[in-house]
């Protein structure tokens, strides 16, 4: 499988402006710091970068890349005062909530890396 760092890229099945904060990295809980993202979901992963577009010297940067391989979603009104809060748990213990203004644009991210969890691309 192609991984974040350069192998074979899945193709981006949704891509959309959200807010995400990481709240515990390998079990380790983290300041809680809420940053707009341009966020790229593939069958297998999701990727976060500072903006959408590539900047002229072609290579953009990953702000970070959470695999879904083994991964939990849910709803969560509890670990933030905003609406439409989602959060992801990794298979490596890592934590990250996810949130959008507009109820259906969480929703719809929320059911897509839904589907990306339970059936991901067997290649
Ligand atoms: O879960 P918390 O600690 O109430 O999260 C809030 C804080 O991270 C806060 O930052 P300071 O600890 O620097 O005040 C953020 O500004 C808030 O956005 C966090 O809460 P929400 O409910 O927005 O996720």
């Amino acid at each position: 499988r192609g991984g974040g760092g350069g192998g074979v890229r899945e193709p981006v099945i949704k891509a959309q402006q959200l807010a995400v904060t990481k709240i515990c990295e390998r079990g380790k809980k983290q300041k809680k710091n809420w940053t707009t993202v341009w966020s790229e979901l593939t069958s297998d992963q999701l990727t976060f970068y500072k903006q959408q577009q590539q900047t002229a010297s072609n290579q953009r940067c990953a702000l970070d890349v959470l695999s879904l391989w083994g991964a939990a979603i849910e709803w969560t009104t509890e670990k933030s005062s905003r609406k439409n809060v989602f959060q992801i748990t990794t298979q490596t213990g890592s934590e990250f909530l996810l949130q959008a203004d507009s109820s259906s644009t969480a929703a719809n991210w929320y059911d897509t890396i839904r589907r990306s969890i339970q059936s991901p691309r067997s290649s």
